[in-house]
C-alpha cells in the first residue's frame, strides 16, 4: 500500500470560520492549496459574515477543539500549525494544551476584522501573551494588534521595531509586524529574529481595505513551514505569494476586495490576452 503520508505535505490552521469565504479558515486552506500543502482546519469559532459586515459570531467548544487537534495527531504528520480568531481565553488555553510539543506554530493575533469587529475578546488578548505568543516560531501581528498587545504606540518605523522586540522579550522566536497599516513607510514589514530585523517591502496597491491579508500571509508562513523551509525564507516566499494575491484581489462585492489565493491561475488566464 502506498503511504499517503509521504506524498505530501500537510499544515492545519487553527481559526474562525468567516462564511464569505475571504478571511479565516477558508482562505486559510485556499492559499495552503495554492502552495502545493494538504491544509486541514480545526474550527475554532464561527462567524456569520458577508462581504460588508460581521453579523454574529458563535464560539466552539473548546473541548471540541482540542478534540479536532488530537484526532488529526493520531493520523497525519502535520508540519505546521497556524492559529487566527480564537475568540477568548478559554479557547487560546484550549489550543496551548492540545498543540504537539515541538510542531512549528504560526501564531496570527487576530484581534479586530478588517471592518472594525472585535474577533478576540480582551481575556483572549491576555491569553494569547501568556500560552500561545511564548511558543509561536513567528508572530505576525498588524500595526493596531501590536500596539494593542505591547502597549507601545506604533507611529513610525523607530517604535514599530521596538514593538517587534516586545514579542521576541515574549518568547516568539521571531515575529513579522505587518506594515499595511502604516502612514509611514507603508507596506513595509519589519521582521526580527535573534538575527536581528530585516525589512520586507511589499507593494502599495490601491485598494481600500484587503480581506483576509493577514490570514493569507499567515498560511502561506506555515505552508512552506511545512515544505521544509527556515522560517525567514518562508516567511520572504509568504510576502511574495501575499503581494501577487493582492493584485488579483477578487471584487466580490461591489468595492469590496478580498485575498486570491488562486493568482497562479489567474496569472496564466490573463497572459493569453
Ligand atoms: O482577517 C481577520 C479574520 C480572521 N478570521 C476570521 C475573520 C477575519 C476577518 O474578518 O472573519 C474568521
Amino acid at each position: 500500500m502506498m503511504d499517503h503520508h509521504r506524498t505530501i505535505a500537510f499544515a492545519a490552521s487553527i481559526a474562525g470560520s468567516d462564511s464569505s469565504a475571504g478571511a479565516g479558515l477558508q482562505i486559510d486552506m485556499k492559499t495552503m492549496t495554492a502552495c502545493g500543502v494538504w491544509g486541514m482546519t480545526v474550527v475554532a469559532a464561527l462567524t456569520a459574515q458577508n462581504a460588508n459586515y460581521v453579523r454574529a459570531i458563535a464560539d466552539v467548544d473548546p473541548l471540541f477543539v482540542q478534540q479536532q487537534i488530537r484526532t488529526l495527531e493520531e493520523d497525519f504528520p502535520i508540519g505546521c500549525y497556524k492559529t487566527g480568531m480564537l475568540n477568548n481565553a478559554a479557547t487560546v488555553r484550549a489550543v496551548a494544551e492540545a498543540l504537539p510539543d515541538g510542531t512549528p506554530l504560526v501564531v496570527d493575533p487576530v484581534l479586530i476584522a478588517t471592518r472594525e469587529y472585535r474577533l478576540t475578546d480582551e481575556s483572549g488578548a491576555e491569553a494569547l501573551i501568556g500560552v500561545l505568543i511564548p511558543r509561536a516560531v513567528v508572530v505576525t501581528p498588524n500595526i493596531p494588534e501590536a500596539a494593542m498587545l505591547s502597549s507601545i504606540e506604533i507611529t513610525d518605523a523607530a517604535s514599530m521595531e521596538e514593538a517587534a522586540g516586545w514579542f521576541f522579550d515574549c518568547g516568539a522566536k521571531a515575529v513579522v509586524i505587518k506594515g499595511g497599516h502604516a502612514d509611514f513607510r507603508k507596506a513595509t514589514d519589519v521582521f526580527l529574529d535573534r538575527d536581528g530585523i530585516m525589512l520586507l517591502e511589499g507593494t502599495v496597491y490601491p485598494f481600500a481595505d484587503i480581506h483576509g491579508s493577514g490570514c493569507c500571509f499567515a498560511a502561506a508562513i506555515a505552508a512552506h513551514i511545512a515544505l521544509g523551509c527556515p522560517v525567514r525564507e518562508a516567511v520572504g516566499k509568504a510576502k511574495e505569494f501575499v503581494n501577487w494575491a493582492i493584485r488579483y484581489a477578487v471584487e466580490y462585492a461591489p468595492g469590496r476586495f478580498t485575498m486570491n489565493p488562486g493568482w497562479k491561475e489567474h496569472e496564466t488566464y490573463f497572459r493569453k490576452f
